[in-house]
């Protein structure tokens, strides 16, 4: 097959996410409404100040600046998980980090498949949250096979997707036509199906499980769960969605509000009761409803390094303290806060945050031979890595608001990574490192244009590397 006729794994990614987009506004129309507030907010936003539209075009387009950024599903089974790898990568979407929600006291544990270099986030950021079920944290051994037997007997991939699957591992490429069918084959995976798998009676031994449980166990496939646009302002949104009675979560989920953003804030409407039909041993089919399906937005901030992480996660920990102690859902958190740094010089010095240097050529004055001297002087500009990935706290924050029930069980189990990616098929993607590169990189770049010598290259590279580590 000729090369040339191969198309980019970023168009077919874009088509793929907006044919979810498409297929979810039809399936939740309450969604399609989101996206709308969305993208009026996000509008108002840019006519107030021109000068972010200016920013978001180095990093982002405004064109498709309110399109999907992630969405979410759960899967059942080792080989689900093995094959939805390889299906991503078919659209430069890999494993990266790993996320234990045991913590959290919920029975699965997860990545995000994700573009992982700048050009490839530039076209198109989209990404997947997926989850494995855990069914070793399942107490009941009756149930667990029972889940295993359901687990077994479905196919959540066509034998045309398998195909297109392996086409694309021996070419390392689809064509057109190839591509087309793809993309309407993998959506297939992430539909929502009206019509159960199993009787009531099972359906509710499970949920009382655990909902989530039954809400993998109980279908034909994993249906997406929630899509989630960028905003860019989150707490305008959240209004909005309170005066347009769109059932809003009760709070945001992440750090305060900042000078300079950090990670990820998050909220969304609750997860909405459908009717469901449950096919009875009769063979008659008894209708329910489940509650699973939900819409979310985000704003991202600033990438952290496992140093601001752990201020951050720091931080959090004694905000939900104060707000166990004071049994307040809104306590504020923008004092507590105020212990990280909202500077983005400070930033860098205490090397908390991510960040590109970007080469200011204008004025003629000598280059420094030191990284710190570089950036005081503007000769280096220091523009932050957005983060990329997700907060297993927030996480955790989104799945409890998105359940029907209050758990009945509490899972507690170890973290298993190695058995993750056991069933994954390769190890996660260290999400710092990914980051870490990203800033060597651009610093590399940097310097070459500085007109520095290669010995003073040679000592900011030093400079930056005892700094970073
Ligand atoms: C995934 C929840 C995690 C996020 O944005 O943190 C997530 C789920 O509910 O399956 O999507
Ligand atoms: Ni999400």
């Amino acid at each position: 097959m000729s090369r040339s006729k191969l198309i980019s794994a970023n168009k077919i990614r874009s088509a793929f996410a907006q044919g979810l987009s498409e297929m979810y506004q039809r399936e939740v129309p309450l969604y399609g409404d989101l996206l709308n507030l969305v993208q009026s907010v996000n509008k108002q936003v840019l006519s107030r100040h021109p000068e972010i539209a200016e920013l978001i075009a180095t990093t982002d387009s405004v064109e498709s600046l309110s399109t999907e950024r992630h969405g979410a599903i759960r899967l059942g089974s080792a080989q689900e998980l093995f094959n939805i790898r390889r299906l991503f990568a078919v659209m430069d979407m890999h494993p990266v980090a790993y996320y234990d929600l045991s913590a959290a006291g919920l029975p699965v544990h997860s990545t995000a498949f994700r573009p992982i270099t700048l050009e490839a986030l530039k076209v198109n950021p989209f990404r997947v949250f997926t989850s494995l079920l855990r069914l070793d944290l399942l107490a009941d051994t009756q149930l667990r096979e029972k889940a295993q037997d359901l687990l077994a007997q479905r196919q959540i991939f066509s034998p045309g997707l398998m195909k297109l699957i392996e086409v694309y591992e021996s070419n390392q490429g689809l064509d057109q036509a190839q591509a087309d069918q793809f993309v309407d084959e993998a959506l297939e995976i992430f539909r929502w199906h009206k019509r159960a798998t199993v009787d009531f009676e099972t359906y509710r031994q499970f949920r009382d499980t655990h909902p989530l449980v039954a809400d993998i166990v109980c279908f034909k496939g994993p249906h997406l769960n929630h899509l989630t646009p960028r905003t860019l302002d989150i707490v305008a949104c959240q209004q909005a969605m309170m005066e347009q009675s769109m059932n809003p979560k009760e709070n945001i989920e992440g750090p305060p509000r900042r000078a300079v953003p950090i990670l990820l804030r998050q909220t969304s409407f609750k997860a909405l009761s459908e009717p469901v039909d449950f096919i009875q041993a009769d063979g008659t089919l008894k209708p329910a409803s489940h509650t699973a399906r939900f819409g979310e937005i985000e704003q991202r901030g600033m990438a952290l390094t496992p140093k601001g992480r752990q201020l951050y996660d720091s931080l959090l920990l004694r905000s939900q303290q104060v707000r166990l102690d004071t049994e307040n859902h809104y306590p504020d958190r923008q004092d507590l806060f105020a212990e990280f740094p909202d500077d983005i010089h400070e930033l860098h010095r205490q090397a908390l945050g991510y960040f590109r240097y970007q080469v200011n050529t204008d004025d003629g004055t000598q280059f420094p031979a030191n990284l710190e001297d570089l950036i005081a002087t503007g000769r280096f500009n220091l523009i932050p890595l957005t983060y990329e990935d997700f907060l297993p706290v927030s996480a955790a924050g989104i799945f409890r608001s998105n359940l029907s029930q209050n758990e009945s069980e509490s899972f507690s189990g170890k973290s298993n990574q190695p058995e993750f990616e056991r069933d994954l098929g390769c190890p996660v993607i260290k999400e710092f490192d990914l980051y870490w590169s990203i800033q060597q990189e651009s610093l590399l770049t940097a310097l070459k244009s500085s007109m520095l010598a290669e010995p003073e290259c040679d000592q900011v590279m030093h400079q930056f590397k005892q700094l970073y580590r």
